[in-house]
């Protein structure tokens, strides 16, 4: 399937639409999720025209994807929580309720998080 450029993430990669932005370097943006789900929610999307994590990894190119995993670990940081914790999650495909089809990693942390979801 093609990567669709209409999709919300896009839009905010272009300043059509508003976000909260936490921080942007040439590889990354990331901002404050719209529906919070923990006192800290931010998610951080790549520079590029990437669905998921597997288009990403396929097919972005290797400086993009250091790039890129790098923001998210500065990102982590940035929020504070790397001594009480966090967690990163990348939600891919139908089976896993992703919603805009732009590769998108979510950081949670402020509160304890409990065990994972499946
Ligand atoms: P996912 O299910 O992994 O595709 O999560 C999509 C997330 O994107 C969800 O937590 C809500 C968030 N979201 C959807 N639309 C917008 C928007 O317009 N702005 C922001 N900041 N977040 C959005």
């Amino acid at each position: 399937m093609a990567y669709d450029d209409t999709n919300i993430f896009a839009r905010i990669l272009r300043g059509e639409i508003p976000a909260k932005t936490v921080y942007e370097d040439e590889h990354a943006l990331a901002f404050h999720d719209i529906n919070p789900q923990a006192p800290q929610h931010i998610l951080v999307i790549p520079k590029g025209p990437y669905q998921s994590m597997d288009d990403f990894t396929a097919h972005a190119p290797d400086a993009l994807i250091a790039g890129f995993f790098k923001a998210v670990g500065h990102v982590a940081r940035q929020m504070g929580a790397t001594e009480t914790g966090y967690r990163i999650l990348a939600n891919h495909g139908a089976d896993a309720h992703q919603e805009v089809p732009h590769l998108h990693i979510h950081i949670f942390a402020g509160r304890p998080l409990g065990p994972m979801l499946t």
